[in-house]
């Protein structure tokens, strides 16, 4: 293998690709963005260095950060979508026929128009959807200043670093707690818990304050290396994640859609903790 990239998130160990074709690269005023080719994963999108998604493995992603929350829900009209310019997230909210209105919101416009031409299956024509909103802004200042209410709020975010670190702040938390409906469920994407366990600390200690009920749910994402990923979790009421295996498989197959990872047996487990992440966040309410 020669001409290797390589994942620049961890200072003495990463993951390294063949780029057969580097379909894009260019600085965007935000970051630093690069979409290439590679034989074992597909089409491969970096920011900064860091490996976003993949042509082979985002359907685990995308769907477990989208259904665990709007299947708990149950009934989301109005979802917000915090980062996401690859569309995936957006495409897996919109087969739930439940959904009125998504507003999305993305810091970078070129991640968009980028993955559209590059990675055009991640968002497979959700940007075209009448019932979406997508804004270009910052999704700390979108959450502070919005005055709409909505019942999944989902952070599909970088890590934090860059545009994504003040995805990370009791300030963003604490927007987002304004602008969730009664009964709204909020999802954010924090890391791979065995290589970022302080992520998993500080967003705990971050999200307390704001919420009755506060917890992490995992997923193996195989590009992200290094082991489970963990999803924070946010409501104001405990009971919409103690739904029982049986009447979430009810609703799953009452949605009458397909998925490749997600299923309902799959969404109860993902809330089962390796010890070491329940001991680093203190005892789980
Ligand atoms: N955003 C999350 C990428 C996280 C990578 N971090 C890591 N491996 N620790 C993905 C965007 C997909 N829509």
């Amino acid at each position: 293998m020669k001409n290797l990239l390589v994942e620049s998130l961890y200072p003495s160990w990463g993951q390294a690709y063949q780029p057969d074709d580097v379909l894009f690269e260019s600085q965007t005023g935000h970051q630093h963005l690069v979409i290439f080719k590679n034989q074992q994963w597909g089409t491969v999108m970096m920011l900064d260095g860091v490996v976003q998604t993949t042509e082979k493995d985002e359907f685990i992603y995308h769907e477990m950060m989208t259904h665990v929350p709007m299947f708990s829900h149950g009934q989301a009209k109005r979802v917000l979508i915090i980062g996401g310019g690859d569309g995936g997230i957006l495409r897996e909210v919109l087969k739930h026929p439940t959904v009125e209105h998504v507003t999305q919101v993305e810091i970078d416009q070129a991640v968009i128009d980028m993955c559209v031409q590059y990675l055009p299956n991640h968002s497979a024509g959700a940007f075209d959807d009448p019932r979406v909103n997508i804004v270009i802004d910052d999704g700390v200042d979108f959450v502070s200043e919005c005055v709409e209410q909505f019942d999944v709020i989902i952070s599909d975010s970088t890590d934090p670093i860059g545009p994504g670190e003040s995805l990370f702040t009791s300030k963003f938390y604490q927007g987002v707690q304004s602008c969730l409906a009664e009964n709204g469920v909020f999802v954010a994407q924090n890391g791979v818990s065995f290589m970022q366990l302080d992520e998993v600390t500080t967003t705990q200690q971050r999200l307390k304050p704001c919420f009755n009920d506060v917890t992490f749910y995992a997923a193996a994402v195989p590009t992200y290396v290094g082991g489970i990923m963990t999803f924070a979790w946010a409501s104001q009421n405990p009971e919409i994640r103690q739904i029982d295996v049986e009447a979430l498989a009810t609703i799953t197959e009452q949605a009458g859609f397909k998925t490749r990872y997600y299923n309902a047996a799959v969404h109860a487990a993902s809330f089962a903790l390796p010890q070491y992440v329940i001991d680093a966040i203190g005892e789980l309410s």
